[in-house]
């Protein structure tokens, strides 16, 4: 009787990590089952972005691969829409947020949102590229 009793509270360890073992596994899945991601692919060349305008639905997690194909480009983007003040609720919430992404040549920069709200989000080079530099531009669609 008192070699039982001295034994139980090994007994309760496996369970117990049994329990762990299933949690982890667990939490490792659920983020993949929420949220699909939208990868979009996109080529900066001077002076233009193929495909534009890019329209994703709204709530979408997207997922922009742009390649800068001829010479060193940039991307920059406001988190609200086109026409809105610029302190105002995100539209576009970035996993790393950056004022001016550097796009180098023959490099596939990689840019994660989720596109919460509807709007047109304009997005343009930001690195100095050549004559066209200044018109360099597309869009976001959030519908
Ligand atoms: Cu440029």
């Amino acid at each position: 009787m008192n070699k039982i009793s001295k034994r139980f509270p090994l007994s309760i360890f496996p369970t117990s990590l049994l329990a762990f073992a299933i949690f982890l596994s667990l939490s490792k899945s659920a983020p993949a089952q929420i949220q699909d991601v939208r990868v979009i692919e996109i080529t900066a060349k001077k002076y233009e972005y193929s495909a534009s305008p890019i329209h994703v639905k709204s709530g979408t997690k997207v997922q922009l691969k742009i390649t800068a194909a001829d010479h060193d480009h940039g991307f920059k983007i406001a988190a609200v829409p086109d026409g809105a003040v610029t302190n105002g609720t995100a539209g576009l919430i970035f996993t790393s947020p950056q004022d001016c992404w550097q796009l180098k040549q023959g490099e596939t920069t990689t840019i994660e949102f989720l596109a919460q709200a509807s709007g047109k989000y304009t997005f343009r080079c930001c690195h100095t590229c050549g004559v066209g530099h200044r018109g360099m531009k597309g869009q976001i669609i959030v519908d």
